[in-house]
């Protein structure tokens, strides 16, 4: 993390290493996007509360990548188009999703995918990496249609090893597609430490042999996010074509809450990891600028209580989906064989109900 050539502006210890651009000092924008990483990490936290009390299903964390999720959604324009993975809860809700439809979704219920709030955003992918080629095939539907949007792909360290992240890579390239892609560095893809991922030392130059430029930007300090995305944002508008950027992070939970990171994370390195967390790095800068105190920050993190209940209320309040549901979304036409599954479900709902008990949402 101390290589020169990675982008950096903010020193673990909240200094400024080098001269700040104006907008951090003249705009309100370093204070908007603490805010959010601050929403980001209350939610975090409890979200894994509701997991652990039933009240919600496998969750997978954000803590540590707070910047580079907030440092996406702030920069990028409301009709981009995102198309994210699993762990961009906290971008989603920079582009207006309501955490409680998060929330929703994590419950087990699609339908949290799909909130008029997220436009023409893609839902959360799953199957690693195939979320770069979606976002591919929207950036060529974008130019194809002479608008002037992006898209935008998020993936992890562990997807730039998968076939579809590098035939991403190719297509964008040879058709010079409005397209970024942001790698979230987390040096761990579930116990897979990155070391075992790649032998590649930068991440960023899995582009070299597609021509898309890329850089490695410092993921927990949000001006670097900034700097680097609006220049690759702005040369994808202007049809100078696709880029990539690695984001270095560190992933401070456990994989998703089926998963427990102790038993593979090296604890020294996690502590270590700790001195480089994005959302006290930039409180710190944000003191250092004489741009935030004391009783700023608690009067925040009591509004930003008070909004995360009420989000939390929300979604608590969301009937469960009738099981019928998982047979109804999935086929225009329902096949013979599930159509009698279907039948039996909807006779049975009530001895499901039951038996799922006290089961996750
Ligand atoms: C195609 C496919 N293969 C395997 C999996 C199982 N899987 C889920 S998460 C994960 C690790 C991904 O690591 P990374 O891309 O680094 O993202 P991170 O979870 O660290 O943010 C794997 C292999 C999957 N979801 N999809
Ligand atoms: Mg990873």
């Amino acid at each position: 993390m101390h290589d020169s050539t990675i982008l950096r502006y903010i020193a673990p210890n909240g200094e400024p290493l080098t001269a700040l651009p104006v907008w951090c000092t003249q705009t309100d924008w370093l204070i908007t996007a603490y805010q959010q990483m601050q929403f980001a990490r209350l939610l975090d936290q409890k979200a894994i509360a509701l997991q652990r009390t039933g009240q919600l299903g496998t969750y997978a964390s954000i803590l540590g990548a707070e910047a580079i999720d907030v440092a996406v959604g702030l920069c990028m324009e409301p009709f981009d188009i995102l198309a994210p993975y699993y762990r961009n809860h906290a971008c989603q809700m920079v582009r207006g999703l309501p955490a409680s439809e998060i929330l929703r979704y994590w419950g087990g219920d699609e339908h949290g995918s799909a909130a008029p709030e997220m436009h023409r955003d893609f839902p959360n992918c799953i199957p690693i990496a195939s979320q770069t080629l979606h976002a591919c095939g929207a950036a060529f539907a974008l130019r194809y249609r002479q608008q002037s949007q992006i898209a935008v792909a998020m993936l992890g360290d562990g997807a730039t090893s998968k076939g579809d992240f590098a035939e991403a890579l190719n297509v964008a390239g040879v058709w010079k597609l409005p397209v970024v892609f942001v790698i979230n560095s987390n040096q761990w893809a579930i116990s897979v430490p990155r070391h075992q991922q790649s032998a590649a030392s930068r991440l960023s130059d899995k582009g070299l042999a597609a021509a898309v430029p890329g850089i490695q930007v410092d993921g927990n300090d949000i001006i670097a996010l900034r700097i680097a995305l609006d220049t690759a944002f702005t040369a994808a508008r202007n049809g100078e074509g696709p880029f990539l950027l690695e984001a270095l992070s560190y992933r401070l939970s456990d994989h998703t809450t089926a998963d427990d990171a102790s038993r593979y994370c090296p604890a020294d390195e996690l502590k270590q990891a700790w001195q480089h967390e994005p959302v006290a790095r930039l409180r710190k800068l944000l003191l250092h600028l004489n741009l935030w105190d004391e009783q700023q920050e608690q009067q925040l993190m009591a509004e930003l209580q008070t909004q995360l209940e009420q989000q939390v209320a929300a979604y608590l309040a969301i009937q469960p989906a009738p099981v019928t549901d998982m047979f109804d979304h999935l086929y225009a036409t329902l096949p013979d064989q599930l159509r009698s599954q279907r039948d039996w479900a909807e006779v049975n709902q009530m001895t499901i109900d039951q038996q799922q008990g006290d089961e996750p949402r």
